[in-house]
């Protein structure tokens, strides 16, 4: 059966993914799309020639649109009540992230979901799905290289616009790194603390870039991870796994060798669409098939969400006090134990 979509926020990633839903996946279709600007709303249906309605708001497109599921891809303050109204008209989400901007307002969806019974949200933490990360996650887990003891990773943008604010080198960059680091050593983190380098000139003025995120989890492994938004060269997504016999690392995005003008190298990517596109593909791919094969998203839930929240809450009070600032997650419900 053809699982009918709502695409709530039509721009960057929204687009991306009604794309994928029409052009790549299987099983699945966009049949309704809404956006506080309607006029990208209709532009969106228009290019890809969709056969999809326009609704005004996510309620009515909720209410109206005869959809069964949605897709969240507006910005993050307003996910928290698009996500309840899902839950409350009984349609799967998948939600981009943050789940939420709060780890208050994550929980009240884990209340919500818990209430309704079973699980309908998955969130958009894409690196899940990497290849990379999963050999990572396979090395670790057989032991090929000891025990982690420490992780180094970095997460490098070109640049940014003047909107972005410092706290979102942690809440819309760093966040990424916070779901799939803990989640490959399979550990919880317990404090955090961030350092700023020396500043540099390609950020605005009241944004700190780079900053240098340290991580400590529960048996001990250290996590440094860099954010460095206004980095220039390119988009480079880094990450090393230090263990007691070895290492293992991401590997480097595939690209031809060059030799040109007297240079021999690689090119790297630009534009982060392109970086985890397959990873994408099969987290919405694996939405649509765990839902048609078990009645229930497999992805990461919204407990996953909390977690993310409440480190991420923990690292923007770390900017402020520059001290070791503890992460304390409430007990995880018996409803989030098994995976699905
Ligand atoms: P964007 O700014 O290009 O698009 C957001 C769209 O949502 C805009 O068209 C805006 O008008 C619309 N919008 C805002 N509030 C709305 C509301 N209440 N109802 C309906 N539409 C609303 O942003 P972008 O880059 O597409 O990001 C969207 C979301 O996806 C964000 O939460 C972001 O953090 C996440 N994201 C995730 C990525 C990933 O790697 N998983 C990559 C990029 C973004
Ligand atoms: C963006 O919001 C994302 O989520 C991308 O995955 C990330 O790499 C980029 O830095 C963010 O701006």
């Amino acid at each position: 059966m053809t699982m009918k979509f709502g695409v709530i926020g039509t721009g960057a990633l929204g687009v991306d993914h009604m794309r994928r839903i029409q052009q790549t996946l299987n099983g699945g279709e966009v049949v309704a799309v809404t956006d506080i600007n309607p006029e990208a709303a209709k532009q969106a249906v228009a290019n890809w020639g969709l056969d999809a309605q326009v609704f005004p708001d996510d309620r009515t497109l909720l209410a109206e649109g005869n959809v069964d599921a949605i897709v969240i891809t507006s910005w993050g303050p307003a996910h928290k009540a698009s996500v309840l109204a899902g839950i409350e008209a009984g349609k799967y989400v998948f939600c981009e992230k943050p789940l939420a901007t709060t780890a208050e307002d994550c929980l009240s969806i884990v209340e919500a979901e818990m209430k309704h019974g079973k699980r309908l949200v998955q969130v958009g933490f894409m690196r899940r799905y990497d290849s990379g990360y999963i050999k990572l996650k396979e090395a670790i887990e057989n032991k090929w290289i000891g025990e982690p003891l420490m992780i180094r990773a970095a997460h490098r943008n070109p640049e940014v616009g003047d909107s972005y604010l410092t706290n979102m080198a942690i809440t819309d960059t760093l966040i990424h790194e916070i779901d799939v680091l803990h989640w490959l050593v399979n550990d919880d983190y317990k404090a955090v603390q961030v350092v700023y380098p020396k500043k540099t000139k390609y950020a605005s003025g009241h944004l700190q870039d780079p900053q240098i995120i340290t991580l400590k989890t529960a048996s001990g492994i250290i996590i440094t991870a860099e954010v460095f938004v206004n980095c220039q060269y390119g988009y480079d997504i880094q990450c090393e796994v230090i263990g007691e016999e070895g290492i293992v690392a991401l590997p480097e995005v595939q690209s031809v060798t060059f030799r040109k003008d007297a240079k021999l190298g690689v090119n790297l990517l630009m534009d982060w669409k392109q970086r985890f596109i397959e990873a994408y593909d099969v987290e919405l791919q694996d939405f649509i098939d765990s839902i048609q094969k078990t009645g229930e998203p497999g992805g990461p839930t919204s407990w996953d969400g909390y977690i993310a929240a409440v480190t991420a809450d923990a690292c923007v009070k770390a900017q402020a006090s520059g001290e070791w600032e503890p992460v304390t997650l409430k007990e995880k419900p018996e409803f989030y134990r098994t995976n699905r």
